[in-house]
């Protein structure tokens, strides 16, 4: 946690015993957010050329089964290739190379976020040039990715049906910034008692006109209108 900007405000006030240590911590925490947007600016200019998705949810919402289905689903039609950040495991890039995406694992120890500079070391393992989308998949975390800019296009948040409907307004900061929102697991929305009109409510407050897809990535209903927002946006960033 120690790259977490609250958890650095406590990690260094504990160190700071002799100095005015409220003054010091803000400027640490200003200089690493500075020093991330900096990074994040000329990731942005690697990158162009190609969608950029940062994708964020809570750990096992369904970002890497999200991914899967796309990458399969838009085979031959667009080339993804995914940055995936966890604490441990290279689990999930796996699983998306076995999709059929060139992936890279990012294990972040006990840091609960990506950051732009950990995202540009890693898409250097990736032929950028052969590819239409860029996803970086963001720890789990629905509060820790908020702040870092990695140097996306897109942010890309998903609620699952699981998490109760009261997540949006318990962590309104990830909502309000998201570009697109998803709501995954609608296969067992009724089995896990989801109610989707209060859902669908705390979204529209917390984020108003942000669009949102209902889907199942594991059944692979709704997928149609997420992967067209993809195909959209894809065309967009060509033209730009
Ligand atoms: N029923 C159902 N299960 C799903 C769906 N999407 C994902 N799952 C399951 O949910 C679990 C977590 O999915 P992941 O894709 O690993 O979730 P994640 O958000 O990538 O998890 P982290 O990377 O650990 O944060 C797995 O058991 C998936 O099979 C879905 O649409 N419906
Ligand atoms: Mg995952």
């Amino acid at each position: 946690m120690a790259n977490d900007p609250s958890m650095r405000d406590v990690s260094v006030q504990g160190l700071g015993t002799s100095g005015p240590s409220g003054a010091r911590v803000v400027q640490v925490q200003k200089s690493l957010m500075v020093h991330n947007d900096g990074v994040a600016a000329s990731n942005r200019e690697a990158f162009a050329g190609r969608l950029v998705l940062n994708v964020v949810s809570s750990p096992g919402s369904g970002k890497t089964a999200l991914l899967e289905r796309t990458v399969r689903d838009l085979e031959g039609e667009l080339k993804l290739g995914i940055v995936v950040g966890d604490l441990e495991t290279a689990n999930d890039a796996e699983r998306l190379f076995a999709a059929g995406a060139p992936s890279v694992q990012i294990a972040t120890g006990t840091v609960c976020h990506l950051e732009a500079e950990m995202v540009a070391r890693a898409v250097e393992q990736l032929d950028l040039a052969a590819l239409d989308v860029l996803v970086i998949e963001n720890v789990g975390n629905l509060v820790c990715p908020a702040a870092w800019d990695l140097g996306e296009d897109l942010r890309v948040v998903l609620l699952s049906t699981t998490e109760g409907e009261d997540k949006p307004l318990k962590y309104p900061r990830i909502f309000k910034d998201a570009d697109v929102i998803v709501v995954n697991k609608v296969d067992i929305a009724e089995v896990v008692g989801f109610d989707r009109a209060k859902a669908l409510d705390f979204l529209g407050r917390v984020a108003p006109g942000v669009p949102i897809f209902e889907v199942s990535a594991r059944t692979g209903v709704g997928m149609e209108g997420w992967l067209d927002f993809l195909r959209e946006h894809r065309r967009a960033k060509l033209r730009a």
